[in-house]
């Protein structure tokens, strides 16, 4: 045990009423919803580079936080680790994910990285045996380091896509070796920043070959996990490529890996490409590449990707609804991408941030799934549709246009505008919060 979380219980439901700020008011993992217990619906994780690697820096000034870890030795990163999976279990979280990059101290050559990142990674497994918890996800953190300046797959130096692909094959090699249940690409620097400088026609080809070499070598492996992108409109570049889902979408079936690759959505990005966390929920839904979700929130002035906590029940409750309309998470999960405040020093701010976001996601999914089981708003939703459920509706799927002019001149079709009804749906929602 490291002293780091002295004095701080492990947090235990203690249901809506409770004023202890050490205690869930929402999530209560056992507790039965739509069949299911509320720890298997959300699949919480926590992420290694927030809450243990982000020493507080903004643009204008440095690390804020001092922790007795941030140092460059293996005996640090040993210390993170144990600090790490003491969090996981106060908090009681299932899961958790990381990057080589927040785990293991770089190495002077890429063999040392390797070497460092090996040894990390036997170190986790001893300690996800002991305490049960297991990995969502891994990466590779292709976008720090100055050598990525210019992207990593994407660059115009094909030693950096060598790279590239070989650290790609370490963590893909370290997510399976730790049961790892998906494969998360993140486009980091894959964009641009001005287009005078850059072939974009190259810069997309070497991302879809790059693409496909992950695929390939899952499938060698044997990896039964999933392989997600997520996607991010800028930042850090002016123009990221995988700037949405749709956006995504149409790379994945230009290189025919629509059945191979799926999305793993996060909050504030989805706020950043212009649209609501549910649209990018629903959309991906709909196409079919519905993976896992990274839950954090941005603020919505800022236009950046501020990470932070989610807290907003009603926000909450829309994403989960298209998250339970999804069918839930298989392999995904909710990761809380999120981190502290620069202000907030305190190993209490980092357990609290994560109680609160964990009953913020509860109170949200419970609210989703009464919507769903008293299905008022389905069957709104039905009504508004019901006449393509009619034969003369279904016939028209697979007419032609000079069929249907016909049939419309002689049948004097006269269509009559109906309500959409929109307030009285944002008033039933509410009634479930
Ligand atoms: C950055 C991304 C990153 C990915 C993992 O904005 O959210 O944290 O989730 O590389
Ligand atoms: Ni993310
Ligand atoms: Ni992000």
């Amino acid at each position: 045990m490291t002293d780091f979380f002295k004095g701080i219980p492990a947090i235990q439901y203690e249901g809506p009423d409770s004023t202890n700020d050490f205690a869930f008011r929402h999530y209560n993992p056992d507790e039965v919803v739509m069949g299911k217990p509320l720890k298997d619906h959300l699949r919480f994780a926590a992420a290694y580079w927030h809450s243990f690697a982000w020493p507080g820096g903004d643009p204008f000034g440095g690390a804020t936080l001092e922790r007795p870890w941030f140092g460059d030795t293996i005996a640090d990163a040993k210390l993170k680790a144990d600090v790490a999976f003491e969090m996981f279990q106060i908090l009681g979280v299932p899961y958790f994910c990381f990057h080589d990059e927040d785990v293991r101290p770089a190495g002077a050559t890429f063999a040392e990285s390797t070497k460092n990142l090996e040894t990390i990674v036997d170190y986790f497994a001893q300690k996800m045996d002991d305490t049960g918890v297991k990995l969502l996800w891994g990466t590779a953190n292709l976008f720090s380091h100055r050598r990525f300046m210019s992207g990593a797959a994407t660059n115009p130096d094909p030693d950096v896509f060598a790279y590239s692909a070989a650290t790609i094959k370490t963590c893909m090699d370290a997510t399976i070796k730790l049961g790892g249940e998906n494969y998360v690409l993140w486009g980091g620097r894959e964009g641009y920043e001005t287009l005078l400088n850059t072939d974009m026609g190259r810069e997309r080809a070497q991302a879809g070959r790059m693409l496909e070499m992950v695929v390939e070598y899952k499938h060698k492996m044997g990896y039964k996990g999933a392989i997600l992108i997520e996607p991010k409109p800028q930042e850090p570049t002016k123009h990221q490529y995988d700037y949405d889902v749709a956006t995504v979408y149409g790379f994945l079936k230009d290189f025919g890996l629509e059945g191979e690759v799926q999305v793993n959505i996060e909050q504030g990005h989805a706020i950043l490409a212009g649209h609501s966390f549910e649209h990018e929920l629903a959309l991906a839904r709909e196409l079919g590449i519905f993976g896992s979700i990274d839950m954090n929130r941005n603020d919505y002035q800022s236009g950046w990707d501020t990470d932070q906590f989610p807290n907003n029940v009603p926000e909450m409750a829309l994403a989960f609804y298209e998250v339970l309309r999804a069918g839930g998470f298989k392999t995904g999960g909710t990761n809380f991408d999120a981190k502290l405040r620069r202000q907030s020093l305190d190993a209490e701010d980092l357990i609290l941030a994560h109680v609160g976001g964990m009953d913020a996601c509860a109170a949200g999914l419970k609210a989703a799934a009464a919507m769903l089981e008293d299905g008022k708003l389905e069957a709104a939703r039905d009504a508004r549709y019901a006449g393509w459920d009619s034969a003369d509706g279904k016939a028209l799927m697979t007419s032609d246009l000079a069929s249907i002019h016909d049939q419309v001149l002689a049948n004097g079709t006269d269509p009559k505008p109906q309500s959409g009804r929109q307030e009285r749906l944002e008033n039933l929602v509410n009634r479930y919060l």
